[in-house]
């Protein structure tokens, strides 16, 4: 047994043994324990994660967000009391919806200073106590919260909350780890081992072959999806089926990830709506709101629903009138399927035709793009499409966009070209999260380009001091793209839509619009970044190029696009 550790020892074994690659921390006066651990691990040369201080509980989270997004693997997110926990809330909310696991702690003090030789702090009397504790502001955003019974159970809560992150579905989960529980003697019992990581779940072999059996009858199947890409098997998974079977491939409007490669001949784009009609077999890949409003469903087809955990628990409503679910991890569902059909007699050969007829119809909408991203070259102004023509022409392939645009977003997905898993990822909803997930994204995929596409007003909602410190410090070039339209332009489009022979149509006088910003490619010089302004089409490609290259050389460039609209 170690003797002279305490419960900071605890946590930070349990953090080993979780295989947690990095600790983010927001600071708070809660976590010298933890710290005095970090230290030991520096000074033992022991492995074990490592300890990331951050700016700012957006940052934190949307840091290990990136990450886990990327890795698939499970990051540790420290915050200070209620006050770091409640802002990083928000974060935490989108890692949620998200489906990513996350080990989010944070701290109280139980003895307000009248434990005899232990003095917290008198900040914990004076303002930091949550009544019910830290945990009841958790609650709503995590999947489970509670505080660490005692110091002999510290160890096991906190591999305990790490194993119920990483189980569908998959999420934040929040343990309050009180002052003097961390500070309290740990006698490290020896026979400490590796925590095994979640097992993936499969279906049962009778609901893989009935639904197989759907996929064989079905004259007019397609495949939804939002979600798949997120893991490598599965986005494997989806090609080998879909080019098995024919079956053409259509991102949701919701689709937070790169799911099908763009180039591929099954891949049609986001248009369901052209196949509601004549469908007979929708496959819900992990899909999770395929059409709007929910009651807008392909009337004549049966709906099969296959993803881990179909029913979204932080969803108010949701339906996708699914006749049949197909429950377990994806890839595997996505697999099983192909195997089942490949041995009841399907080949690529048997559904030739189809994939033909597929591979036109993919050809008129790539061609129909290229025509709208050909008709900027003698624009006097620049488009979002120019600017999507601009990226596919000058970023290598294996670039990952980060997209946290709010009117240009639809524009993006369809004009920017991709062909690899994780080369785009959707910034949840709760503006301010872009930049946090784009360092967690960098941090995990050092040698690929990230670029940030953002919008003004977007980019104003983040954390743009920690964020380019933390982007220096340690050593995570971005390329930050700001669509500036100089206003919230979505707030006019909603009001006009609402309003259409409204007087703020009439006299051009819109609220919740105004922006009038000042040139955000400057606060790169802070960093001893790049900084670029572009206001002229013939300036884009250029302007871009030396953003690339300067990021490529390890300083972050900002590069400010002023768009028409
Ligand atoms: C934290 C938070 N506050 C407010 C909003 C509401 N909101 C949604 S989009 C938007 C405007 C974003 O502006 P910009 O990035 O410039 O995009 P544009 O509307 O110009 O496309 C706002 C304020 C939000 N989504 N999240
Ligand atoms: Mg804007």
């Amino acid at each position: 047994m170690e003797s002279n550790v305490d419960g900071g020892e605890a946590i930070v074994e349990a953090f080993r043994n979780l295989d947690i690659d990095y600790v983010i921390c927001s600071p708070g006066s809660e976590w010298p324990p933890v710290w005095e651990a970090f230290a030991r691990q520096s000074i033992g040369a022991r492995p074990g994660p490592k300890y990331l201080d951050v700016g700012h509980e957006i940052l934190a989270v949307g840091i290990a967000f990136g990450y886990t997004q990327v890795t698939g693997r499970m990051q540790a997110v420290l915050l200070h009391a209620g006050s770091g926990l409640l802002q990083g809330s928000m974060g935490i909310q989108g890692a949620r919806a998200a489906e990513i696991p996350m080990v989010v702690m944070s701290g109280e003090s139980l003895g307000y200073g009248e434990t005899k030789g232990f003095d917290p702090g008198n900040q914990w009397y004076r303002n930091l106590g949550v009544v019910g504790g830290p945990q009841r502001l958790a609650e709503p955003v995590v999947k489970w919260a509670s505080q660490a019974p005692s110091p002999e159970t510290l160890y096991q809560s906190v591999v305990r909350v790490g194993e119920m992150a990483q189980r569908t579905p998959q999420g934040p989960v929040y343990l309050n780890v009180p002052v003097e529980t961390m500070m309290h003697p740990w006698l490290r019992p020896e026979n400490l081992r590796k925590v095994p990581r979640a097992p993936k779940v499969q279906p049962l072999a009778q609901d893989v072959e009935r639904i197989a059996a759907l996929i064989a009858a079905a004259k007019y199947p397609i495949i939804i999806t939002e979600d798949a890409g997120r893991d490598d098997a599965a986005f494997a998974a989806l090609i080998e089926l879909a080019e098995l079977m024919g079956i053409p491939v259509i991102e949701g409007r919701a689709a937070s990830t790169a799911n099908f490669p763009k180039s591929h001949p099954l891949h049609l784009r986001s248009n369901i709506a052209s196949h509601s009609k004549n469908t007979d077999l929708a496959l819900l890949v992990a899909s999770r709101v395929p059409w709007y409003p929910p009651s807008n469903r392909p009337l004549n087809a049966t709906i099969v629903a296959i993803n881990d955990t179909p029913l979204k628990e932080h969803m108010v409503y949701q339906t996708m009138y699914a006749d049949h679910y197909l429950e377990g991890d994806v890839g595997t569902s996505l697999q099983l399927l192909r195997e089942a059909l490949q041995h009841n007699g399907h080949s690529k050969a048997r559904h030739a035709d189809r994939s033909a007829h597929w591979r036109s119809e993919h050809d008129k909408l790539v061609q129909a793009a290229r025509a709208t991203e050909a008709a900027t070259s003698d624009s006097k102004t620049i488009s979002a499409a120019l600017l999507c023509r601009t990226l596919n022409e000058v970023m290598p392939a294996d670039t990952v966009y980060v997209d946290e645009t709010i009117v240009h977003s639809p524009i993006l997905r369809e004009h920017l070209t991709w062909e690899k898993p994780h080369s785009y990822f959707r910034v949840p909803s709760g503006l301010g999260q872009g930049l946090g997930i784009a360092l967690g994204t960098k941090l995990a995929a050092r040698n690929r380009p990230v670029a940030l596409l953002i919008g003004d007003g977007s980019f104003l909602y983040n954390p743009v001091l920690p964020a380019l410190t933390f982007s220096k410090d340690q050593d995570l070039p971005l390329l930050i793209i700001i669509l500036n339209n100089n206003n919230y332009e979505v707030m006019r489009r909603t009001h006009l839509e609402w309003y259409p022979a409204g007087v703020a149509a009439s006299e051009k006088l819109f609220h919740g619009v105004h922006i009038n910003g000042p040139d955000y490619s400057m606060v790169a010089s802070l960093i001893g970044g790049l900084g670029l302004r572009v206001d002229q089409p013939h300036d884009l490609s250029a302007a871009v190029s030396r953003s690339l290259q300067s990021a490529q050389g390890g300083r972050t460039a900002i590069l400010n696009v002023m768009l028409d609209g």
